[in-house]
């Protein structure tokens, strides 16, 4: 018998300056079809942070149940991306479709943008209150 997974919560934080109407509800229905969606922040308008000569974003962050792995996770959200049109280019602060990054794994802050860009932070502590204190 194989062991029962271990499941995780975390935080996924999410932003979109390429048509976000369309964007954010589309990742909303991936996460939905592979993880336990626990919570949602509000969604805000946020201009751009490194760099400015592009739209403001919707950002905004989901808190989920999950039995994925961490590194597993990981992949996920790049495909995830991929899949809604997601384009890399050298430029890491360009404009996208939708942006996903764990931002909080089963307690632990794991992107240091969570320090430096308060719609982030706010959205987090929304989530997980606990965090605050910290
Ligand atoms: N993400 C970036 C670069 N700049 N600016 C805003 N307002 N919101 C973002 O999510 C964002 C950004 C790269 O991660
Ligand atoms: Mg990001």
């Amino acid at each position: 018998m194989s062991r029962p997974r271990k499941r995780h919560r975390v935080v996924i934080g999410a932003g979109s300056n390429i048509a976000p109407e369309v964007h954010i509800p589309l990742a909303r229905e991936k996460i939905r079809h592979a993880h336990r969606i626990l919570g949602e922040s509000d969604w805000v308008e946020t201009e751009p942070v490194g760099f400015e000569r592009q739209p403001n974003f919707i950002n905004g962050a989901f808190l989920i149940e999950t039995d994925m792995k961490r590194s597993e996770l990981k992949v996920w959200l790049r495909d995830v991306e991929s899949m809604l049109g997601r384009i890399r280019t050298a430029n890491r602060n360009g404009p996208r479709t939708i942006d996903l990054d764990l931002v909080v794994w089963d307690g632990e802050i794991q992107d240091s943008d969570f320090f430096s860009r308060d719609f982030l932070k706010r959205a987090v502590i929304q989530l997980c209150p606990g965090l605050d204190a910290d």
